[in-house]
């Protein structure tokens, strides 16, 4: 059952439970394509997130700032198409939260090992805010801290567990958040990683 967890996000605990073999299965096929890569940021820093995507843009960071990119700067090449899996999976999430029609053209896949973290920020680089986002966790599970419009609002913490889908929409989709530092464990499925698969309409 939806259950919701601020105005604009519903969390759908272990709706991605029944598929996440054929997920893993699909993130592996992009990252023989697309291999996985930790990123620079502007201000300097090497994430300890490592990254890649697929869909007809990818959001990438380096030296000179954070973008939506059609090519992967690592090869040049495209990146690989979204999988069937994805897309459904992206479809039907967005549906259940009350979003109809959503069809997203970008998908970052996040892998965290143990250590990594996601400093607190929001996702403003997409061009239209009326869309929402579906984020899947697979794996370890995680501490996501869930804040307000601005930095000055305390996060909240909501832990994410393997097959958790959340559709961060409306008053939600500019809220800052990110995820406290994975400790370390072992998931049948993902070993000692967790994945964490954002869908978007960035374009
Ligand atoms: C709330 N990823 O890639 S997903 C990101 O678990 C990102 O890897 C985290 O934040 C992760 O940008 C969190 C949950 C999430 C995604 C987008 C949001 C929460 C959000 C946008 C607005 C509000
Ligand atoms: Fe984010």
């Amino acid at each position: 059952a939806p259950e919701p967890l601020a105005p604009g996000a519903v969390v759908l605990r272990g709706y991605a439970a029944g598929v996440a073999g054929a997920l893993l299965a699909a993130i592996t096929e992009v990252a023989a394509g697309a291999p996985f890569r930790q990123m620079k940021t502007p201000g300097g820093y090497t994430m300890s997130v490592a990254m890649t995507g697929c869909g007809e843009v990818c959001w990438v960071t380096d030296q000179t700032g954070y973008r939506y990119q059609a090519g992967d700067p690592l090869s040049g090449q495209p990146w690989p198409a979204m999988p069937e899996p994805f897309l459904r999976l992206a479809g039907e999430a967005a549906a259940a939260a009350g979003y109809r029609d959503f069809i997203p053209d970008a998908c970052l896949i996040n892998r965290y090992c143990p250590g990594s973290r996601m400093s607190l920020h929001q996702d403003r680089d997409e061009r239209d805010f009326d869309q929402p986002i579906v984020s899947v966790s697979l794996g370890l599970p995680a501490t996501f801290q869930f804040g307000g419009e601005t930095r000055r609002v305390r996060p909240v913490n909501v832990p994410l567990s393997h097959g958790d889908v959340v559709v961060w929409g409306g008053p939600a989709r500019l809220r800052y958040h990110g995820v406290l530092r994975l400790k370390q464990g072992w998931h049948p499925l993902t070993g000692e990683y967790r994945y964490n698969l954002t869908f978007r309409r960035a374009l």
